[in-house]
C-alpha cells in the first residue's frame, strides 16, 4: 500500500502544476509596455547579479541544470509560492483595514464538501493529532456580524502532508467548505497540523540543501474568509510557541496571525477563538 511517507517531490509538484492549470485563469491582457518594463527588471536584477558576483560559467551552468529541474519535477508552484509570493501578498493587500491576509501557497482545492457551522472537516476514523476547536466570528470593518459568510479551511495532516499532494489520504482530508450561522459566528472541529518541510527529493530541496538553509514552514492552517458584499481574504494561522513562527521558509507569518489555544481539558484537546474582519467590495 503506497502512504503518505511515500509522498515525493515529482509527484506532489506534478499536482500542484495540474491544481494551478486549472484553477488560476491567466489573463493576457496584459499590456507591451508593462510585459517589457517587469521582463526587463527581472532580467536585469540576473545580469546584475552576475557581473557584481562575477559569476563563472559553471555556475551559469548549474543555475540552468537546476532551472530545468525545477520544470521537471512540477515546483514552479511550490518555489514561486515559498520564494516570491509573499511580497505579491503585501502589494495586493496594503489597502486593506481588516484582517491580515498571508500567502495561499501551491496546495488550494476549490469546492471542499459544504457543510453548516458546526463543522467537523473531512478525516479519517483514526486521524492522528491533537483535536482543536477552530471558532469565530465574521464581521466588517465597524464591527458588525456578517451573514452568509463561508470559511474554507484546508490544512496538513499530523505528519505534514495535504490530501491530494501525497499518495494514501482520503480526497478531502481536512478540507472543508464550513457555512456561518446568521451572525457570521462558526465552529469547526479539526486536528492539530504539524509543520510542513519542503520536499527534500525536488529541485526546491537541492536548492535548501545546497545553501545551508532550513526547509521548513511553521504548522498552519490555510483559510479563504468571504461574506457577500465583502473582499475575500485568503490568510494562515499559526501556532505560538513553533519554533519556525520566527523563520518560515516561506516568508508568511505575520504577528496578528499567531494563535494561542487553550488546554480544553479531559482529552479533548485545543481550542482557539479568531475572528475575521473582511474589507467591504
Ligand atoms: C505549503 O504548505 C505552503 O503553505 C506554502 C506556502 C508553500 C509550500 C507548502
Ligand atoms: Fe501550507
Amino acid at each position: 500500500m503506497t502512504t503518505e511517507s511515500q509522498a515525493t517531490a515529482a509527484a506532489s509538484g506534478a499536482g500542484a502544476t495540474a491544481r494551478f492549470r486549472e484553477d488560476k485563469h491567466v489573463s493576457a491582457a496584459t499590456s507591451q509596455e508593462r510585459v517589457s518594463a517587469l521582463a526587463g527588471r527581472i532580467i536585469k536584477a540576473i545580469n546584475d547579479t552576475v557581473i557584481d558576483e562575477k559569476v563563472t560559467y559553471d555556475e551559469y551552468n548549474a543555475l540552468k541544470s537546476w532551472l530545468i529541474r525545477v520544470g521537471e519535477d512540477g515546483e514552479w508552484p511550490l518555489f514561486l509560492d515559498v520564494w516570491v509570493e509573499h511580497s505579491v501578498e503585501e502589494v495586493a493587500n496594503a489597502n486593506r483595514h481588516g484582517s491580515k491576509g498571508t500567502i495561499e501557497g501551491p496546495y488550494y482545492i476549490p469546492n471542499a464538501p459544504s457543510q453548516n457551522t458546526p463543522a467537523t472537516l473531512p478525516m479519517r476514523d483514526d486521524e492522528p493529532g491533537t483535536p482543536l476547536l477552530f471558532q469565530g466570528q465574521v464581521k466588517n470593518v465597524a464591527g458588525e456580524p456578517l451573514p452568509g459568510a463561508l470559511i474554507e479551511l484546508w490544512h496538513a495532516d499530523d505528519l505534514g502532508f495535504y490530501s491530494q499532494f501525497a499518495p494514501g489520504l482520503p480526497e478531502w482530508n481536512l478540507r472543508g467548505s464550513v457555512n456561518a450561522d446568521d451572525e457570521g459566528k462558526f465552529q469547526v472541529n479539526t486536528i492539530q497540523p504539524a509543520p510542513y518541510q519542503i520536499p527534500t527529493d525536488g529541485a526546491c530541496g537541492a536548492l535548501i540543501a545546497a545553501s545551508g538553509w532550513h526547509a521548513w514552514r511553521p504548522a498552519h492552517l490555510h483559510l479563504k474568509v468571504s461574506a457577500p458584499g465583502h473582499q475575500l481574504i485568503t490568510t494562515q494561522l499559526y501556532f505560538q510557541g513553533d519554533e519556525h513562527v520566527a523563520d518560515d521558509i516561506a516568508s508568511a507569518v505575520k504577528p496578528e496571525l499567531v494563535l494561542a489555544p487553550t488546554d480544553r481539558g479531559a482529552g479533548n484537546g485545543r481550542e482557539v477563538t479568531y475572528d475575521f474582519i473582511l474589507d467591504p467590495e
